[in-house]
């Protein structure tokens, strides 16, 4: 496996969907945000992507929630904060907009719109653009969030416009009910889309992840773990985020894979 970049594993803490009632170590409070990207930190993820929830757990994209939550992370490690613009379903484009305004070094980017389980994620393409515009004026690094396949020229459209300069990094969202299904064989497909220095990551949804982590790590992909997207570590065991972070890191190790830290993924990625 020598040859291939250091693995950035993204810890996809919290998430919009997923309640306490589904898992209890589902993280809330910005405290237990903190808490959580610590624990993910030290097993092995360099990148924490987060949605916040206000006191009865909804979600939602208030501002002071996210300084808070992120003022809690970086009081305790020096992972990258990617903040979501995706939030959840039904929520206007100002309030998904929100989080950007503290300039965290990197935010999602959905670039279409996605059949999401019984709902609509709305994303039209004037608003995404729009969303790439505001990124840019902040200094704010996008990450393209690909839920189905032409998403991807969506993005490259973006970058043709010059709305998103510098180095791109994609993640493709698979397994979401409505979007692309999770096979290795639609991977290999997106990833020939991508232009050649572009770097991209993989979030499997439920069952789906533990696969879609292996062969990303195996292919020279990146990978993404975490509750937002699944919260078992095995079928009827519930899993922490730490303990999902940690299977990727070993998965890697195994395949002779270096694991990135914040700073080598911040070089990887061209962060400042
Ligand atoms: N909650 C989904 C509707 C993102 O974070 O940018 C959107 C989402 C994507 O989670
Ligand atoms: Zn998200």
């Amino acid at each position: 496996m020598k040859g291939l970049e250091k693995l950035i594993i993204t810890a996809a803490l919290v998430g919009a969907e997923v309640t306490r009632k589904d898992t209890p170590y589902l993280p809330i409070t910005p405290k237990e945000i903190g808490e959580a990207a610590m624990e993910a930190y030290r097993a092995g993820a360099s990148i924490a992507h987060i949605h916040v929830r206000d006191a009865e757990g909804k979600p939602t994209q208030s501002r002071e929630l996210y300084r808070a939550a992120i003022e809690e992370i970086q009081k305790r490690c020096p992972i990258i904060v990617q903040v979501s613009t995706g939030g959840a379903v039904n929520m206007s484009a100002e309030e998904r907009l929100q989080p950007i305004t503290l300039q965290p070094e990197m935010a999602t980017l959905t670039t279409g719109t996605v059949n999401f389980g019984g709902d609509v994620f709305y994303n039209p393409f004037a608003e995404v653009r729009q969303f790439a515009e505001k990124m840019k004026e902040l200094n704010v690094r996008p990450e393209f969030e690909i839920f189905d396949t032409g998403m991807i020229p969506a993005a490259l459209r973006l970058v043709e416009e010059k709305w998103v300069t510098g180095h791109l990094h994609f993640d493709f969202v698979m397994g979401v009910p409505g979007g692309m299904p999770a096979t290795a064989k639609h991977l290999l497909l997106l990833i020939d889309q991508l232009p050649p220095e572009a770097t991209w990551t993989v979030a499997g949804m439920g069952r789906h992840q533990l696969t879609m982590a292996a062969l990303a790590v195996a292919l020279g992909g990146h990978v993404r773990v975490g509750l937002e997207d699944n919260i078992y570590y095995r079928k009827g065991e519930l899993a922490t985020n730490a303990q999902l972070v940690d299977r990727v890191r070993r998965i890697a190790c195994e395949l002779e894979r270096e694991v990135a830290t914040p700073d080598e993924a911040r070089k990887i990625l061209g962060l400042k």
